[in-house]
């Protein structure tokens, strides 16, 4: 098909190859763009260098995205590649790891909230930001991941909740900001997957029992699910699409969770 053909995308949070990220990369790799990865730390580098490969990359740029100076440098570097871009994708998230648990109220406090909004949601918008000029006049894409939690309550996802709530706002603000530059705004609300990130929660598997016995398709969603959804959003495929959140999950977020007659 390679309907992302003459596209050129930024990935934002690979960190190995059970990232989302890399279900992305390599979906749009398959459909033709040409990838650039963006890391968080050094230690990553030699994975990172690993999957690039995979892609027939070679741009490979460390940014803690936490830090202005580093977004900076980030498209100061990638100029030297590439004179435009058409995509960014958006998939970091981090939360202090004391506050990714027990009761939301006792766990929560003012330096990890502003951790996690920072990290987790303004990030987004400072991408756009800083790759704005590069993007200008393509038909460009930004997406970022989001997850059910933003909004419903549950248990542990905590202030993580409170975050990506922002995040999907941030997604509609700035497709309206955008707009105007032909630049469209999405997000991916993916089901449970287990990547490091999801590593991290201590009852990850009772999440994902239940949502494997709930959701209308009985099964988890792979990255490779989340990329083809990714590929897609970010195509000209979907040049009427913006401000949208759109759920690859199984279906977990349109039903109640009443067990039915087969369970
Ligand atoms: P992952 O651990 O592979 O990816 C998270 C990435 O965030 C890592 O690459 C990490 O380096 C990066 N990161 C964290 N802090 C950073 C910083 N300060 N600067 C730069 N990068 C930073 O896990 P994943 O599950 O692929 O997560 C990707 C996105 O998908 C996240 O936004 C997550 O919330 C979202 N998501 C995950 C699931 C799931 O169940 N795994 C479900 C829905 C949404
Ligand atoms: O968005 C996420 C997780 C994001 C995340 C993970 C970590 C683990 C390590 C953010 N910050 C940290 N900080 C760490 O120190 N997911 C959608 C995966 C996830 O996380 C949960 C889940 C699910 C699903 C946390 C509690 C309950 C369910």
């Amino acid at each position: 098909m390679a309907f992302l053909k003459g596209k050129r995308a930024l990935i934002v949070g690979a960190a190995s190859e059970r990232s989302i990220a890399w279900g992305i990369a390599k979906a749009m790799h398959r459909e033709g763009a040409e990838i650039a990865f963006a890391y968080q730390t050094e230690k990553l580098r030699s994975r990172i260098e690993k999957m690039a490969s995979l892609v027939n990359s070679d741009i490979m740029l460390e940014c803690d995205v936490s830090r202005d100076e580093d977004i900076t440098k980030l498209f100061d570097d990638l100029k030297n590649y590439w004179e435009h871009l058409d995509i960014i994708i958006h998939s970091v998230a981090f939360a202090k790891r004391e506050e990714l648990s027990g009761d939301y109220v006792e766990a929560t406090t003012r330096e990890g909230f502003q951790m996690a909004h920072d990290i987790s949601s303004y990030s987004f918008v400072a991408l756009a930001k800083a790759g704005r000029d590069m993007m200008q006049g393509r038909n460009g894409a930004l997406l970022t991941l989001s997850y059910i939690g933003a909004v419903r309550a549950m248990p542990n996802y905590n202030i993580m909740g409170l975050a990506k709530a922002s995040l999907e706002a941030n997604v509609r603000f700035m497709a309206d900001a955008l707009g105007a530059d032909g630049i469209r705004v999405n997000a991916i609300s993916a089901g449970p997957i287990r990547t490091l990130a999801a590593a991290g929660i201590g009852d990850f598997r009772k999440i994902f029992d239940h949502y494997v016995l709930t959701a209308p398709l009985r099964r988890g969603v792979s990255i490779e699910e989340v990329g083809n959804a990714a590929a897609f959003l970010c195509s000209d495929l979907a040049s009427g699409i913006t401000g949208e959140i759109t759920y690859v999950d199984g279906g977990f977020n349109a039903v109640a969770g009443i067990p039915g007659p087969n369970a």
